[in-house]
């Protein structure tokens, strides 16, 4: 890191000594769980510079463009639009929450049996180290669970927040207010830029997301053959990363590698044995640095090839129709692609079973993986629905509940074991 980035972190009103800890902690976990695998696509050089830089240049991209009169928003949900953000000429960041180190720091306020991922963003802003939430204008959250929905009100006590209704019913009347709440987050986003939302704004940023997740799905794409070009943690990694890198950027980037793991496919050349069991994740998601369950499964001969989450395919599995219109027109296709999201928030939630069934049979999984972040309710009950699902069609289900320490790891490595010991047979 340069010296540069320590005036802008300064400014920018970090903690610079907690900041140091998590810089310094990073690199042995990137090394252990990245650089050490072998056979990696070169385009994962990008991604991996992106990590090591990981509040560097992005960053101060993010602040060039506010010090232009720009706005930034933080979000930490699929289910916020970021067409409209982008539309205004903001730039959207999904903020990540995905370390212990951020907990501790948030169990000063928050109730410590409290989902890791909601304490770990809140343990960011509340110790001031991450340069993202810092550079941002407005957080919106959302009320997809009650633990999120009532962390961000005390976290409206440090910084701007909006919360949109996400509702809980798929439902005529829940549409209507979804896509109520996505025409008045318009309208909160015009307020904060002071640029109005135009229908040829919303257009130009819908094509640009659909680019997106249009490279992203290619990606997932290659990971269903055998044997399997890319690893479960590289393609979890280049995931993650698109939640806030810049996303024409991101496009080019993802597009690249995927050309090159077509290349491998066409040469018949895996990153693991052919014969590797093949899993399938499905559950909570999973936001860097958290590589957790990847790394163990990827460490016991197993290999991720997918994953059902929303840093997975809930993130970037449907498009927004890209038919133009009204500014109302597009506002509502645009509301319409994020309730096809299958979150466990929702109820009932049966498509969410046929997905995980459609893609265990899609992605060729010998077994599936159910994560679950500790403390998170929606998901563990829907579990129950998840594993009679998979039973029907006989396929094996492990389920694990976990957070983001280690202390752990000896349990979950016994029970992947025997897991991956039944499916070998
Ligand atoms: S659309 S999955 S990103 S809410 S915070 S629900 S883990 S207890 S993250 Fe999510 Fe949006 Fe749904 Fe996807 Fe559970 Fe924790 Fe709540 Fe969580």
């Amino acid at each position: 890191m340069t010296t540069d980035y320590r005036q802008m972190w300064a400014d920018l009103g970090i903690d610079l000594e907690r900041h140091d800890a998590l810089l310094g902690a990073l690199p042995p976990i990137y090394q252990k769980a990245y650089l050490s695998q072998r056979n990696r696509p070169i385009g994962m050089q990008f991604f991996d510079f992106v990590v090591g830089d990981i509040h560097g240049i992005r960053v101060q991209e993010l602040r060039q463009h506010a010090m232009n009169g720009g706005k930034v928003v933080a979000t930490y949900c699929v289910f916020v639009p970021e067409e409209i953000v982008l539309a205004a000429d903001a730039i959207p960041v999904g903020l990540c929450a995905g370390t212990q180190f951020s907990v501790p720091i948030a169990e000063e306020i928050l109730p410590r049996n409290t989902c890791a991922l909601i304490k770990s963003s809140f343990g960011f802003k509340l110790g001031r180290i991450c340069p993202y939430v810092q550079t941002s204008h407005l957080i919106v959250g959302e009320t997809t669970c009650d633990g999120k929905k009532k962390m961000f009100e005390i976290l409206a006590e440090y910084h701007p927040v909006h919360i949109m209704e996400v509702p809980n019913k798929k439902s005529q009347s829940s549409r209507d207010l979804w896509r109520g709440e996505v025409a008045a987050f318009k309208g909160v986003i015009e307020k904060l830029t002071g640029n109005e939302v135009t229908g040829e704004g919303l257009a130009r940023a819908t094509k640009l997301v659909n680019e997106r997740r249009r490279a992203l799905q290619r990606l997932y794409n290659t990971r269903q053959v055998r044997p399997v070009p890319i690893s479960g943690k590289d393609a979890l990694l280049v995931t993650q990363v698109s939640f806030y890198d810049d996303v024409a950027r991101c496009v080019q980037q993802v597009n690249a590698l995927c050309d090159e793991v077509e290349g491998r496919i066409a040469a018949g050349e895996g990153v693991f044995p052919a014969d590797a069991p093949r899993i399938l994740i499905s559950g909570s998601p999973m936001a860097i640095p958290n590589w957790k369950l990847h790394h163990l499964l990827e460490t016991a001969g197993a290999v991720v090839v997918c994953e059902e989450s929303c840093t997975g395919t809930r993130a970037f599995s449907d498009l927004v129709a890209e038919n133009g219109g009204t500014v109302q027109e597009q506002l509502r296709a645009i509301a319409d692609r994020y309730m096809q999201i299958h979150c466990a928030c929702f109820t009932p939630n049966d498509e969410r079973l046929d997905d995980i069934v459609r893609l265990a049979r899609e992605y060729q999984a010998d077994g599936v993986v159910h994560y679950n972040l500790q403390f998170c309710h929606t998901y563990a009950n829907e579990a129950v629905k998840v594993e009679r699902a998979l039973a029907e069609e006989g396929i094996p289900l492990l389920r694990i509940e976990t957070d983001y320490s280690d202390e752990d790891a000896g349990q979950l490595r016994a029970r992947v074991d025997a897991f991956l010991e039944m499916i070998r047979g």
